[in-house]
């Protein structure tokens, strides 16, 4: 098949999922055309069926905002008809499921017919598209979509329950490249990271307040009072400085390592010990399966969609949202006992086995001639 995909190109879980989706499907054949304005940040590795084709907006000083969804639409007309694109897969449905609504609509005048795929992510329907200034346009892109994914089950529950949904939406999960995170991983740095009876704690996320990276310092600071502890916080977000006030505050500035944005979270969940996502809402939490997939236990809020991930008392352990006290006794139950954190990492593996690409990609292929088919 002929694929284009539309998403996000930044660090963010969509972005990640949209650009493994890609490239597997590459692999299995599939000519991929990633349209978007930015190269996706995990877009490394081109061979000869992965295309990319960047969305410009002119700036104009007239326009107060500069009319994204219109150029994306315009351009995927034009990709469409230059590439004989059979199929559009967008990943969000503000804006990119409403343009390509559109650009379906105008190439039906040219007597070109596209099915479009829309995946919802989370943002999309639980922070931003709820909101009254968006919902009209969020639930006519859902409804008006051949075929609609969402990456969990709690997600699929919101998007019902918030919008007027006449449409099916099928759970597809996230998936994992086990591969590239493997528990052996030859480049491990811990030596350079702590010393030898330090546990590394990691937090990775955009820094936004919807993460509650104040918790996460919070259980890191009870974690240290007990043990031998280096919090490792990857991510750029609007939380840095806050975060960075409050570490200065608690006194222990000295054990935390900001990391700032990194295209490679395998090479420092390589040598990480617990991972922490007290997030206040997660539709999925791509970050913990990636931890797992490490052979990181992860310690979670039991919100959205974590629950279908982390998995309690195997993986790690779920907390009620803000309960850092909870957070704290079980990170310290799983760090306190090498046998016990040794048990946990084997588990947080093997459940992270359960997403793997090989298992879901297929998933996706389905829905891709399914909606061919009925088109
Ligand atoms: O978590 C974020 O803030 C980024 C956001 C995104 O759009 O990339 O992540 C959402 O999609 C990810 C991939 O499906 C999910 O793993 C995240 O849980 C979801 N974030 C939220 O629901 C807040």
């Amino acid at each position: 098949m002929k694929i284009g995909i539309v998403c996000y190109p930044t660090f963010g879980g969509s972005g990640v999922v949209a650009t493994e989706l890609g490239l597997e499907l590459s692999k299995r054949g599939h000519e991929i055309h990633f349209i978007t304005y930015k190269q996706p940040v995990r877009l490394e590795l081109f061979n000869n069926k992965i295309h990319y084709h960047e969305v410009n907006v002119p700036e104009y000083p007239l326009f107060h905002y500069q009319p994204y969804e219109l150029a994306l639409s315009s351009k995927l007309v034009d990709m469409v008809k230059l590439y004989d694109i059979e199929l559009l897969h967008v990943h969000y449905a503000i804006p990119h499921a409403y343009a390509a609504y559109m650009a379906k609509k105008m190439l039906e005048e040219q007597n070109i017919y596209i099915p479009i795929v829309t995946t919802l992510h989370g943002t999309d329907i639980t922070l931003v598209g709820n909101h009254p200034h968006y919902k009209p346009a969020v639930t006519f892109s859902i409804n008006n979509s051949d075929a609609v994914t969402a990456v969990s089950q709690s997600l699929k529950d919101d998007t019902i329950r918030l919008f007027n949904i006449n449409n099916t939406i099928n759970v597809i999960p996230n998936f994992i490249d086990l591969d590239k995170f493997k528990h052996d991983f030859t480049e491990c740095q811990r030596v350079k990271m702590a010393k030898e009876d330090e546990k590394i704690i990691t937090h990775i996320s955009n820094l936004r307040p919807v993460k509650r990276v104040q918790d996460v310092v919070s259980v890191f600071n009870n974690i240290q009072k007990e043990i031998h502890a280096k919090l490792m916080l990857v991510g750029v977000g609007p939380e840095r400085e806050k975060v960075e006030t409050q570490c200065q505050e608690l006194g222990i500035l000295d054990k935390v390592i900001f990391f700032g944005k990194s295209n490679e979270i395998n090479k420092i969940l390589c040598f990480s010990d617990l991972f922490l996502l007290p997030s206040e809402t997660e539709s999925f939490g791509l970050a913990a399966l990636e931890a797992m997939a490490s052979s990181v236990p992860v310690i979670s809020s039991n919100t959205g969609g974590i629950p279908e991930v982390n998995v309690q008392g195997v993986s790690g352990f779920l907390s009620d949202v803000g309960d850092v006290e909870d957070m704290s006794k079980n990170a310290l139950y799983i760090l306190s006992d090498e046998n016990r954190l040794a048990q946990f990492k084997i588990n947080a593996r093997k459940e992270a086995l359960k997403f793997d690409l090989h298992k879901i990609v297929p998933q996706y292929e389905a829905i891709y001639k399914d909606t061919l088919a009925k088109f």
